[in-house]
């Protein structure tokens, strides 16, 4: 045992967590949580300061004014790394946008199985941003239309991408400036990578000018092309009861995991789970039915517009394999653990690869197709299926939260201003008056180097406590979930007054879930028609808003940080740096550093730092919001100003005498 390995208690906040971590401790097998603790981090590549993009490295420098072979200096290495993690990143959201493109194209063509057009009124919508005639046409000319254009902005070469022109004004004006928007998706990409060879670009500032461009062709551009066309195929989510924690896995039935991000084919086996031949399939082997459980954003995608349960976030993919009780575990692109299939041999679970893209040694695969979607769908279902009489002794958790998910734009627009006069206005009014002090995006993965849902949870509590409305995202919602932090009811004691009479006023939860990581495009959009609505500036870095990610672990929440950062946003990554220098490098030279921070601050009005002690992220959120309300001329925020929230004051009038409550709500005195 690795001298420093942490207790179950220690490694997660959560009892189904720790139940499971006990199990692997008991059978002996690893999880990432205990490779975490066996795996001490090299602090010179923590810190970005190890170069290995050539032959005449790997390079590691460690003190001011050291080189590499070629002469790199330690700024430069950083700013090349960071470069290319925001470029793998951007490809990896990009690719998933690209791959909704071509599904969007055949189900125009009428070439796929089992795939339609769910939501037309966001294809018009989507399509009339781009000028592509909506009146008089079916939705799948229309459809065709827009395949065509989203497919041509990953090869595009000159110009610009399209979707750009849904930023604020000012805000496409600055990145035109700045020669930051991106020409074509992929071009950005394949640039990053260019410009990080061996004797390209070396000036850190110039290569994180690039970064920018990489990552607003990731936001707005890969990602929002796969949130639109998600919500045209699948249906725009809204509000839907689901469930979430390893103990919505059954032991009576035929347990399916849907883990990785695509919803292409998650979709098609939600579909295929319900059709009477599976239903039976399953009782004939002994089953009551098939039952699906998602983990990280496939979980998200599933969940939110069908009301799948979510097994868990990223850190539970292990854990769910350890109840025994998971036939397969089916898998398409992002964050799958190759552990998964030495994990899996000491159980009965079948680990099924479906994307072309990704194979793991070991794992079942069964690859996917658009195509003929359904009839895959079944067969990896009966594949499971036939795999139920090979389980083993189960154990599953009794932990599992209800939660209402599903706060697309499309809805929060819906619910703060009804069918005709849909609108971001009351919101603004109750930032304006100080009800809502500010908003707080709470995004990103777990990371098993520190406590599996803690920083997420802790910084959301303490930040609804300060009136601050929060939206969330990818596995920090489902952190979230699993606390019963996404019900009104079960929130909303542990809210402030303002934010809390506006939940009970509107009828929300403080905290809305929105949805997967690509979605994160979709807090872009509320941040933009928060701007249009007016009131709070005419751009996104004026609004009291903050995003964080305090347990971030992929590339991909790096290019999130930096395209949210030109988008305007302040935004505070909690854990490691991968920016930070020596400990004991408190120099002149850490400019990359500073230009993360003060550089991009002076250009984007957004800035990205990393910290890793939470009080601090708190401290930091709330200074924020209240120093750009003040620069709006907005009254400081003041919790005293407009006392209890409204509930809160009626169950306590209610316990008064008749005569003191009329005193209390009327002003009438009795004589
Ligand atoms: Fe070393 Fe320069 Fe090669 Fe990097 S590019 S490995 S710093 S010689
Ligand atoms: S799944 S990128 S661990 S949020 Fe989108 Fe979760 Fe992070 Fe993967």
């Amino acid at each position: 045992m690795p001298k420093d390995k942490r207790t179950p208690l220690e490694q997660s906040i959560d009892p189904a967590a720790q139940e499971m971590l006990i199990r692997a401790d008991e059978i002996g097998v690893s999880t990432a949580f205990s490779r975490a603790d066996a795996m001490v981090p090299c602090n010179i590549g923590a810190a970005g300061m190890c170069c290995k993009l050539c032959g005449m490295g790997p390079c590691r420098l460690t003190k001011e004014g050291q080189t590499g072979v070629c002469g790199a200096t330690i700024d430069t290495i950083q700013a090349r790394n960071f470069v290319r993690a925001v470029a793998a990143g951007s490809a990896a959201h990009s690719d998933h946008g690209r791959d909704m493109a071509f599904t969007l194209k055949a189900v125009a063509e009428g070439k796929t199985e089992g795939y339609m057009i769910r939501d037309v009124a966001k294809l018009r919508t989507v399509a009339a941003y781009y000028n592509i005639p909506v009146e008089g046409r079916s939705p799948t000319e229309i459809a065709n239309d827009l395949a065509d254009l989203y497919i041509a902005q990953f090869g595009q070469q000159r110009g610009y991408i399209a979707p750009v022109i849904r930023a604020p004004e000012k805000r496409q004006k600055i990145w035109q400036e700045q020669g930051v928007i991106p020409r074509g998706i992929d071009r950005e990409v394949v640039e990053s990578l260019h410009r990080t060879h061996i004797g390209d670009d070396q000036d850190p500032e110039h290569l994180l000018q690039h970064t920018i461009r990489t990552a607003l062709a990731d936001g707005w551009g890969g990602s929002m092309i796969a949130t639109d066309i998600s919500d045209i195929l699948f249906g725009t989510p809204a509000p839907i009861l689901g469930q979430a924690n390893l103990g919505v896995l059954k032991q009576d039935m035929v347990n399916v995991v849907v883990h990785g991000h695509e919803p292409t084919l998650s979709e098609m086996i939600v579909a295929a789970s319900q059709d009477p031949e599976i239903i039976e399939y399953a009782k004939q082997a002994g089953a009551k039915g098939v039952n699906l459980a998602g983990i990280c954003c496939t979980a998200n995608e599933i969940l939110m517009r069908q009301g799948i349960p979510a097994a868990g976030n990223f850190l539970h993919q292990e854990l769910s394999i350890l109840t025994g009780a998971v036939e397969a575990m089916v898998v398409d692109v992002q964050c799958i653990m190759q552990a998964l299939v030495k994990l899996a041999e000491n159980f009965h679970t079948l680990v099924i690869t479906t994307s072309p893209k990704v194979k793991i040694k070991g794992a079942t695969h069964i690859e996917f197709d658009e195509h003929h979607a359904l009839t895959i769908a079944k067969q990896i279902l009966r594949t499971a299926i036939d795999n139920f009489k090979n389980r083993g002794p189960v154990q599953i958790p009794n932990a599992r939260e209800n939660l209402i998910p599903g706060f697309s734009h499309e809805y929060i627009n819906y619910m703060l201003g009804g069918s005709y006069r849909a609108s971001f206005r009351p919101l603004n009014d109750a930032i304006m008056t100080g009800r809502i002090r500010g908003v707080a995006a709470i995004v990103g993965c777990n990371n098993p180097r520190s406590t599996q849902d803690y920083l997420h949870t802790y910084v959301v509590k303490e930040l609804l406590k300060q009136d601050v409305l929060v939206v969330q995202t990818g596995c920090g919602a489902i952190a979230s979930a699993k606390l019963g932090l996404l019900l009104g009811e079960a929130g909303l004691d542990q809210v402030g007054p303002g934010l809390r009479e506006i939940c009970e006023a509107v009828g929300i939860p403080p905290v809305l879930h929105m949805g997967s990581c690509v979605d994160n495009t979709r807090i872009l959009t509320v941040l933009t028609q928060m701007v249009e609505d007016g009131g709070l500036g005419d751009d996104i870095d004026q609004i009291p808003a903050v995003g964080l990610a305090p347990e971030w672990m992929s590339e991909k929440a790096l290019s999130i940080g930096a395209y949210c950062v030109a988008s305007g946003a302040y935004v505070i990554f909690g854990g490691s740096s991968p920016v930070s220098g020596m400990p004991d490098r408190m120099s002149d030279s850490d400019a990359v550093l500073h230009y993360l921070t003060e550089g991009w601050e002076k250009i984007y009005g957004g800035k990205l730092e990393f910290d890793v002690d939470p009080d601090s992220m708190i401290q930091k959120t709330l200074e924020h919001i209240d120093r750009k309300r003040a620069a709006l001329g907005l009254p400081a925020y003041d919790p005293e100003r407009f006392g209890r929230s409204g509930d809160a004051r009626i169950l306590e009038l209610e316990q008064l005498p008749l005569a003191e409550r009329r005193a209390a709500l009327y002003g009438v005195t009795e004589k």
